[in-house]
């Protein structure tokens, strides 16, 4: 995959004060996989001095972001239930 948007529309949330999302303004590349832990994790000085955006969804919102960029969600009280798709770009195909 060479670009991934991924969207997250919010249908409930039951704690506004936990769970929130961050993203950073940093991209994966090939060599962050050297500091990979756990399954899907990786150490946190792969994001060492990026911004990162932080939110509590609402109900109804939409969120979409470049799944390349480092992200997770808090812990969440309740529930949070969420519709989540993405659209992605194949090397060597283009739209025209
Ligand atoms: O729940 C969210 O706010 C984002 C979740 C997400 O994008 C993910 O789990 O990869």
């Amino acid at each position: 995959m060479q670009e991934q948007l991924a969207w997250n529309l919010y249908l409930r949330v039951s704690d506004t004060k936990s769970g929130h999302t961050h993203i950073f303004d940093r991209q994966w590349r090939p060599a962050d996989d050297t500091l990979k832990e756990g399954i899907y994790g990786y150490n946190t000085s792969v994001v060492a001095n990026a911004e990162e955006a932080i939110f509590a969804p609402t109900v109804g919102e939409v969120v979409i972001f470049n799944t390349r960029n480092f992200h997770y969600v808090e812990p969440t009280e309740g529930e949070r239930v969420s519709f989540t798709s993405a659209i992605g770009q194949l090397p060597g195909w283009c739209v025209q």
